[in-house]
């Protein structure tokens, strides 16, 4: 892995690309059993096709403190059930790590919550700078027609942390109701004291 300085383009052809990368990351139906509410449409859906939710183009860095993990994550349109498409989720295992989003295209949200169950949601549009403060899960959701294309920045030591995401999902879903995003409660979802 290179020390020295480097640019490379976020290049705008049918898909959004980087012009340069290390991993390239993509995230199927298959990968997120047990997360989106309605289970019957999740199996419904993987038995006609294992379709791909979405993908990460990441440039490698050294895991260490210091170095900035940057990359692009793209959400790509649709539902299952009445659930919008949406990445696992995490928490940094570094958990005092925070990170910054910049949505390139596309309209969302990024669903939020801390350890001690606090909740936030906030939108995506194209130009939107998101800050995920430190000890924040985050999990981001495409609520539109084309693909979400998100370039992220966070330390290198940070880590991720699925687990307790994969229990029992966020606080919040975003469903379509009546053809637009609504923000509810998910009833999986304990509070700390009750798990
Ligand atoms: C992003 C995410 C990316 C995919 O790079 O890793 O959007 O989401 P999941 O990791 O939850 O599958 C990030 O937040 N890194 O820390
Ligand atoms: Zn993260």
């Amino acid at each position: 892995m290179s020390d020295k300085p480097f640019t490379f383009d976020i290049v705008h052809q049918e898909k959004m690309i980087l012009s340069k990368y290390d991993n390239h990351i993509v995230r199927r139906l298959s990968a997120m059993k047990g997360q989106f509410s309605d289970a019957e449409a999740y199996e419904r859906m993987l038995a006609e096709k294992d379709r791909v939710l979405y993908e990460v183009y990441e440039v490698e860095r050294p895991k260490a403190t210091g170095e900035l993990l940057h990359g692009l994550s793209i959400v790509l349109s649709g539902k299952v059930g009445n659930e919008f498409n949406m990445t696992k989720g995490h928490f940094h295992s570094v958990i005092e790590t925070s990170e910054v989003y910049y949505c390139l295209r596309g309209v969302g949200y990024m669903v939020m919550e801390t350890p001690e169950g606090k909740w936030a949601v906030e939108p995506f549009k194209p130009q939107s700078v998101l800050y995920v403060p430190p000890r924040w899960a985050h999990r981001s959701i495409n609520t539109g027609e084309e693909d979400l294309v998100l370039f992220f920045v966070y330390p290198g030591n940070a880590g991720h942390d699925y687990g307790s995401i994969e229990k029992q999902g966020f606080r919040k879903l975003i469903v379509q109701k009546d053809g637009k995003p609504f923000i509810i409660d998910n009833p999986r979802w304990l509070p700390p004291e009750e798990r």
